[in-house]
């Protein structure tokens, strides 16, 4: 009896792993991180991730200089310098109104702000204004970074179609049509 139903768990497993597909290829046309992202699926809310990532200010530069997460999710703004900084982004894809000043605070504090527009928040600081990062919120759970080469890997895609989109610092976005059925491959050629 126990021997069915390992085998029926590791049947269940391998299912598990069939229906879950991919999107991996490559993001050129540029240098450095680039953000890869599945689109708004219509009719479909993702629950807000639980976990915090944290974008620090050390060294006078935001670091990560890119961070990408999803829609809904709380992201922690930490000093670890000697000096105060500000964090303020004038919009969010070009919508003012999404728009924030978190203020200034000295090292060792950190502050909280949970982005739930889809979009690109551009960071900086008014204390030091050659300061600069970006938060990219993706509006599905359905991301990646590019490695230093530039590949990415979206893992954990249902099957289905999409719109992904490519972005880069200062390039434009590209979007493409991809229709996922298991490992699926999607090229980007991004330009200024
Ligand atoms: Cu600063």
């Amino acid at each position: 009896m126990q021997r069915v139903s390992l085998v029926l768990a590791v049947v269940v497993a391998l299912a598990l792993v069939a229906s879950a597909g991919s999107i991996s290829g490559k993001v050129s046309g540029v240098s450095g991180k680039s953000v890869v992202y599945v689109d708004t699926i219509a009719g479909k809310i993702f629950p807000a991730p639980a976990q915090h990532p944290v974008m620090d200010q050390k060294g006078l530069l935001f670091q990560p200089h890119v961070l990408v997460v999803q829609e809904g999710t709380t992201v922690d703004f930490l000093n670890s310098d000697n000096v105060q900084h500000n964090v303020f982004w004038p919009s969010i894809s070009g919508d003012k109104k999404a728009g924030h000043n978190l203020g200034t605070w000295p090292k060792g504090e950190k502050r909280s702000w949970k982005f739930d527009h889809a979009g690109v928040a551009s960071l900086l600081c008014n204390v030091h204004p050659e300061m600069s990062g970006y938060i990219v919120v993706s509006p599905t759970p359905y991301f990646a970074e590019t490695d230093a080469s530039g590949a990415y890997h979206i893992k954990d895609v249902p099957d289905g179609s999409y719109t992904v989109v490519a972005w880069h610092e200062g390039a434009k976005n590209q979007s493409k049509p991809v229709t996922v059925k298991g490992d699926t491959t999607q090229d980007f050629t991004l330009t200024k």
